[in-house]
């Protein structure tokens, strides 16, 4: 089977799920086609079953706005033809989905055709997608699309209610791929904190749906009570708001680490006593899925998909999206029970093993196997007419 896959380049969530079942498939002996407008973060080219085809925007002073909608589906159309993809996976409707339909519509031209599965991955439903600037473009790419998946029973769930879908959407989950956890070597704990010492950590992109400021204010309360160093992994726009927090809470200065994107992520998620995730909205909470399987317990809130990856009082605590003083309770509780903090990075572990990879990639194979069956039933059904 050859596979195109289109997706985000970035750090973000939908981007990594993306590269690393690319990297699955290809594993697999699958050849894997990425398109993309630069190279995906965690993406290994030295795999020869994968290709990674770069999105040029020619830059034209005529346009106010440079058309990278025209320059994807350009790619795409030139990608199925040149390699004769079997099927195409967009990771999120706008653009991807988006594109691909036009990209399918040159092909019908010359009496081709290639069926597209779409993945959701959130914002594309629960933020930026009901925009009435993308609503409609939103619905249209996600009803045009073979296949839908999305990410969690949340996100399918927020996709009926705020979209008109003719379509059955298919609920495929995050996953983790555990085995990775096997022969990482932890860091040094004592480069982040002495041995009396807790360590709290946060990983995100920054964006406002992160609620950074309660993650700021959960350590505050949490060091009251707690010998403990808070650990920020990630850059985004909320970055000001981190530097602001210190400035009016000087106390604190030493005891936040503030590492911008990093390489070595399981390393540090690894030696982590607990994972702060009080987001505002989150489809499922990768990053949370990734702590677990560093045997990390997971404090947040209860927005979107996190219940269905964090179970409350198992594998970490749970409250409304806002109620700091709730987290940082359940997080003090938590990091003065030894007992409790060990139960629950076994609990944490476990978990995550329930979205191994292993576990995932199959379903991801039967449902391209399908979308293809289907698509040829079809077109044979439409040639009989
Ligand atoms: O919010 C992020 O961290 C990035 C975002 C993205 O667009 O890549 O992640 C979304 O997709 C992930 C993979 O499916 C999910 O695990 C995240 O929960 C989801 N983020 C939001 O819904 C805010």
């Amino acid at each position: 089977m050859k596979i195109g896959i289109l997706c985000y380049p970035t750090y973000g969530g939908s981007g990594i799920v993306a590269t690393e079942l690319g990297m699955s498939l290809a594993d697999k002996g699958y050849e894997v086609h990425f398109i993309s407008s630069a190279l995906p973060a965690r993406l290994d080219v030295t795999n020869p079953n994968i290709f990674f085809h770069k999105v040029n925007v020619q830059t034209y002073p005529l346009f106010q706005y440079q058309p990278y909608d025209i320059a994807l589906s350009s790619m795409i159309y030139r990608v199925v033809n040149l390699y004769k993809l079997d099927i195409l996976h967009a990771h999120y409707a706008i653009p991807y989905a988006y594109a691909a339909f036009t990209a399918k519509q040159m092909l019908k031209a010359e009496h081709k055709d290639v069926p597209l599965v779409t993945t959701l991955h959130g914002t594309d439903i629960t933020l930026v997608g009901q925009h009435p600037s993308y609503k409609h473009a939103v619905e249209f790419s996600i009803n045009q699309s073979d296949t839908i998946t999305s990410v969690s029973e949340s996100l399918k769930k927020d996709t009926l209610q705020f979209f008109n879908i003719h379509k059955e959407i298919q609920v495929i989950t995050n996953f983790i791929d555990n085995s990775v956890f096997d022969d990482c070597k932890t860091c040094q704990r004592e480069q982040f904190a002495s041995d009396d010492e807790k360590i709290l950590i946060h990983v995100s992109n920054l964006r406002p749906v992160k609620r950074i400021q309660d993650v700021l204010e959960i350590f505050r309360n949490v060091n009251r009570k707690v010998q403990s160093k808070l650990v920020i992994i990630g850059e985004g726009p909320e970055m000001e708001k981190i530097n602001q927090f210190l400035e009016e809470n000087p106390e604190l200065i030493g005891k936040i680490k503030l590492l911008g994107k990093v390489n070595d992520l399981y390393r540090i998620l690894q030696l982590s006593d607990v994972f702060l995730l009080p987001s505002e909205q989150e489809s499922f909470g990768l990053a949370a899925l990734e702590a677990m399987a560093a045997k990390t317990p997971v404090i947040s809130s209860n927005a979107g998909g996190i219940p269905e990856v964090n179970i409350q009082g198992e594998t970490g605590f749970l409250a409304e999206i806002g109620n700091v003083e709730a987290m940082s309770n359940y997080c003090i509780k938590l990091l003065s029970n030894e007992e409790l903090l060990a139960e629950m990075k076994k609990n944490a572990k476990a978990q995550a093993l329930k979205f191994d990879l292993k576990n995932i990639l199959p379903i991801y194979i039967e449902m391209y196997e399908t979308t293809i069956a289907k698509f040829e039933e079809a077109k044979l059904i439409g040639a009989g007419n």
